[in-house]
């Protein structure tokens, strides 16, 4: 789901209605918006570390949406340094073999291997 904000409206029985607003965050490390953490955000955060570190103008979701991209560019910076880069990457895909391994995986203990 992609991050942002919408207003749902809910009606109760009797007929009385109220105005919700959901915000939806992103997930740590899934960078693209897909529900899944796996390779795929691992080589989008490599290719920004590579664009950003040659001094281009560097893209994680898009160019067009502000609000989007700043929410790309929290989940891939996976140990919360203020810096994307590949150390994000590696964590990511430690993150992504153990969650195919186990079924299961903990961000806690993914950044305590360091
Ligand atoms: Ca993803
Ligand atoms: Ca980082």
């Amino acid at each position: 789901m992609k991050p942002g904000t919408a207003t749902v409206t809910v009606t109760y029985p009797d007929g009385k209605t109220e105005k919700l607003t959901v915000t939806v965050k992103a997930a740590r490390g899934d960078v693209n918006f897909d529900g899944d953490v796996n390779a795929e955000d691992a080589a989008i955060i490599l290719v920004y570390a590579a664009e950003a570190g040659a001094g281009e103008t560097a893209v994680l979701y898009s160019a067009d949406d502000a609000d989007a991209e700043s929410e790309a560019k929290q989940s891939a910076d996976i140990d919360g340094n203020g810096v994307i880069d590949a150390v994000d990457a590696a964590n990511l895909l430690i993150y992504a073999a153990i969650l195919v391994a186990e079924g299961t995986a903990d961000w806690a203990d993914v950044l305590r291997q360091d």
